[in-house]
């Protein structure tokens, strides 16, 4: 008998190196599960909830594999499509498999059905198979749209196809994962280095295409005498070992980058789009080098723009940059970013009160503990903020979150991918009790297959992130309360290992003990509730017009504390 189109699927986005599928089985599914099974190189990985698996796919994109969800006709590939959003934005390949209704049954508002150019908005290619003839030339395509131009490829296909023979003359080609490396022009290379050489300011601003470019970074620096700003996808590249190393800006970073950003004349962005804009006004001369040429220029000024990947572009603009003799700028900036430091290593060195532990302490503490090639999740909320200020990069950790679509509860998901592709590393989520509540189901994810996961729960009751933005905007903070189940007992009635942490006092050894534990663990973390981080809602205008009387009165009835905390932050926006 000949082979089925499920059958060939299996064989080719084996060959092409995905492991796992991540997915709810179900109706037009089922029989590429089965298929799946049969073949047993692929492991079907079983969700409770499909974004939970297109978060897990995420996470092995962003480890460097192509990841792959599916879901089946109608709700079931609905449900994938905000970790898809995720992963696309962020640059992980994902291949996503919807399986849909029976083809002839489209047009008539059957049952389940539903339009797959929902995809369009989140995907490089988005196509639905009609054929056994189309299928593998489509799944190819999918896969390299995904892999070349990094994000998300779809490849759609009615459940009735999977178990139609093979089309004999059927067009099948392995996957090509290529991705040329860019270099501008010798001229283009040439006009640069006049601007850098003819400059005495200069401030380097890098992103997440920085992977792979350190050294060179470093030694770009070293000859400008230049300090060195991140973003936070940026950060896990260029943190470490770094003395030009200024921080980050925007309500996450500090005054030594947001100040070297203004007051530069020439800010050099490496292989970064960074969004907030308001972060970014400068009166500098602006070279932007990205290798998606067709992005420069759309956040600030751009009067250089050059299309490239970081490392081979500065590895032939280095032996054009004239070593510079005056390191006063880059020192003023450095003193900056020591005062930076200060201040929060002083948020850090407190630990709280019971049931209001600082999660500056807990994720101080966190850093400590945790191995120097340990992979980071972070929610989207205060969990992110605490995490970007407080987990140092060595080099060899990642730091993963939903830093370009801002989406809630995408940390315990992504935690399921990154043990799954991880190399045994050590895995930690920081989790806010918002996010872990929006797609809880998935810790059974985590027990089911025994994933060594530690989740951290920083547990402050509320919405925290929209709590102080409703403040901020004059509001009242309504519906933003989360009464909460004692998660380490969820935890536990799921059989995975849980702590609770209400005295800050036993914070150190709660953390040790979790992450020595041989097993999944649940650490739930009364967090202080009022410890502020500035909201990334918020315009730069909108805080500037906020007095500190006005934050007094919007956070009476708040501790003296709280006030002078965000009177630091306040102040230090309007320094900007
Ligand atoms: C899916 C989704 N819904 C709503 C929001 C808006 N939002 C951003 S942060 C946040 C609060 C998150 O609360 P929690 O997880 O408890 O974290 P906290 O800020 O308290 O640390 C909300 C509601 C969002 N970003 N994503």
């Amino acid at each position: 008998m000949s082979k089925t189109v499920a059958e060939q699927m299996v064989e080719i986005i084996a060959a092409a190196g995905i492991q796992r599928v991540y997915g709810v089985t179900g109706d037009s599914l089922n029989l590429l599960n089965d298929a799946i099974r049969r073949d047993g190189r692929i492991q079907w990985v079983h969700v409770r909830h499909e974004e939970a698996g297109a978060y897990a796919a995420m996470a092995e994109g962003v480890l460097g594999g192509l990841g792959c969800c599916a879901g089946s006709s109608g709700p079931g590939h609905v449900h994938l499509i905000n970790g898809l959003y995720d992963a696309h934005r962020w640059g992980a390949p994902v291949l996503a498999l919807p399986s849909t209704i029976q083809r002839d049954e489209y047009g008539m508002q059957s049952f389940q059905e539903t339009d797959l150019r929902m995809f369009d908005g989140c995907s490089h290619y988005n196509q639905l198979a009609q054929t056994p003839k189309q299928l593998p030339r489509m799944l190819q395509q999918a896969m390299q749209h995904a892999l070349s131009l990094k994000g998300v490829g779809v490849c759609g296909f009615g459940g009735d196809l999977l178990d139609l023979p093979v089309a004999d003359d059927a067009i099948v080609s392995p996957v090509y994962g290529l991705a040329p490396l860019l270099r501008p022009s010798d001229a283009e290379l040439d006009k640069l280095a006049g601007l850098l050489n003819g400059a005495d300011k200069i401030m380097i601003y890098g992103g997440i295409g920085c992977i792979g470019a350190h050294d060179r970074v470093m030694s770009l620096a070293d000859k400008l005498k230049a300090p060195i700003g991140y973003t936070l996808k940026g950060k896990m590249m260029l943190e470490h070992d770094n003395r030009f190393d200024v921080g980050m800006t925007g309500f996450i970073g500090g005054a030594a980058c947001a100040d070297a950003i203004h007051d530069c004349e020439v800010l050099l962005m490496l292989g970064t789009d960074f969004p907030w804009k308001d972060f970014l006004v400068t009166k500098a001369k602006v070279a932007q080098i990205l290798n998606r040429p067709e992005h420069l220029g759309r956040r600030t000024h751009v009067e250089l723009g050059l299309a490239g990947d970081i490392a081979p572009t500065l590895e032939a603009l280095l032996p054009r940059i004239k070593a510079k003799r005056d390191d006063s700028y880059l020192k003023e900036r450095l003193s900056a970013r020591a005062k930076d430091r200060e201040r929060l290593q002083g948020h850090a060195s407190k630990p709280g009160k019971a049931g209001a532990i600082s999660p500056e302490y807990l994720a101080a503490t966190l850093d400590k503990y945790a191995d120097d090639d340990a992979i980071f999740t972070s929610d989207t909320g205060m969990s992110t903020v605490w995490a970007a200020r407080y987990l140092r990069a060595t080099g060899k950790r990642t730091l993963m979150g939903s830093y370009s679509h801002g989406s809630m509860a995408n940390a315990m998901p992504q935690a399921i991918g990154a043990a799954f592709a991880g190399d045994g590393r050590q895995v930690i989520a920081c989790c806010g009790d918002g996010g872990i509540s929006m797609l809880l189901g998935d810790i059974m994810t985590i027990a089911q297959y025994k994933l060594p996961v530690k989740l951290v729960v920083f547990n402050n009751g509320s919405l925290g992130m929209v709590e102080i933005e409703m403040q901020l905007a004059g509001l009242p903070d309504n519906q933003t309360d989360l009464p909460n189940p004692k998660f380490e007992q969820v935890a536990e009635a799921c059989g995975i290992k849980g702590i609770r942490v209400e005295d800050p006092g036993k914070l150190d050894a709660a953390i040790k003990e979790a992450l020595s534990h041989d097993g999944p663990v649940l650490v739930d973390v009364t967090t202080d509730h009022n410890a502020v981080g500035m909201p990334p809602h918020t315009t730069l205008k909108q805080l500037r017009a906020y007095t500190i009387s006005q934050a007094r009165m919007l956070l009476e009835g708040r501790s003296a504390e709280v006030l002078q905390h965000v009177k630091e932050n306040i102040k230090y926006i309007g320094d900007l």
